[in-house]
């Protein structure tokens, strides 16, 4: 798949772009299955709600599911992605946000790459990060609201305002921004909610602000999010657990395999 100059025109200033429907029904399906069968394997890559009745977070299931691992490759993903940062690539970071109907927590207003550069040592921004919707986003279950061009002014802040969440990763609310930059932002820019259906893939800048509501729905809102790193752009940090970083710096060449017909397990 390749972006027209139109899309990829939205992309830079945006700094997010949606594709509806990039994937269909059965591949939905089979992305939701292999969600299922993930979320029971317990660990330190699954973080639960703070009440610890619901997951609000799996990382590197393309580790453990066959069909995330072809995810990874595919052409829809990995082409557009190649397209945007223009050269080689790697996979960062894989993770499942999977906000349960009811209970569903917030993600903090953040910016991706302050994380990273804290928690990582990375040196540039120059990474993107692929939403694939494994539900529909609708208004109700709480989409992800990003304030658009906002990735064109760096990063806002510049440390951790906390350490209070980030034992099993670096959660947001612990770089989350102020009320006072939010307010000055979203007056110069506004905010979006990318709305679609299951399988629509959304593409966006590891410096865009962004964060998301409550999931009040009882709905589900589950959001798969592979991240992409330049491979000149190598972290200089300690680096944290695999599950958080992916160790495989190789450049990742586009491929096809079909996500139906897997059958799960380790690929
Ligand atoms: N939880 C991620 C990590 O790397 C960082 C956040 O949305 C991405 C900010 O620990
Ligand atoms: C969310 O799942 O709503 C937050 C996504 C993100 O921080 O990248
Ligand atoms: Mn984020």
């Amino acid at each position: 798949m390749r972006l027209s100059d139109e899309q990829v025109r939205d992309y830079r200033d945006n700094g997010v772009l949606l594709v509806e429907s990039a994937f269909d029904a059965a591949e939905v399906e089979a992305l939701r299955e292999a969600f299922r069968r993930d979320s029971r394997i317990g660990g330190e890559q699954r973080i639960l709600e703070d009440d610890g009745s619901e997951v609000r977070a799996i990382y590197s299931s393309h580790r453990r599911q066959s069909e995330f691992a072809a995810l990874v490759s595919a052409s829809r993903v990995l082409g557009p992605v190649r397209q945007l940062l223009a050269g080689d690539v790697y996979l960062y970071q894989f993770k499942i946000n999977s906000k349960p109907p009811f209970t569903g927590g917030h993600w903090a207003w953040h910016q991706d790459y302050l994380a990273w550069k804290i928690a990582d040592g990375l040196p540039s921004p120059r990474l993107i990060n692929v939403g694939v919707y494994l539900d529909e986003a609708t208004e109700f279950n709480g989409p992800v609201i990003f304030i658009p061009g906002s990735h064109r002014n760096g990063l806002v802040r510049d440390r951790r305002r906390d350490e209070i969440r980030s034992r099993q990763h670096l959660d947001p609310d612990d770089i989350s921004l102020t009320p006072d930059q939010l307010r000055s932002l979203v007056a110069g820019h506004g905010m979006a909610s990318p709305k679609g259906p299951a399988g629509s893939v959304l593409f966006f800048d590891s410096q865009i602000v962004h964060g998301s509501a409550p999931n009040m729905s009882p709905f589900p809102r589950k959001l798969l999010i592979a991240t992409y790193n330049d491979v000149g752009n190598l972290p200089r940090g300690e680096p944290r657990p695999e599950y958080l970083i992916c160790r495989d710096t190789a450049p990742l060449r586009v491929e096809d395999k079909p996500l139906v017909t897997l059958g799960g397990g380790p690929s």
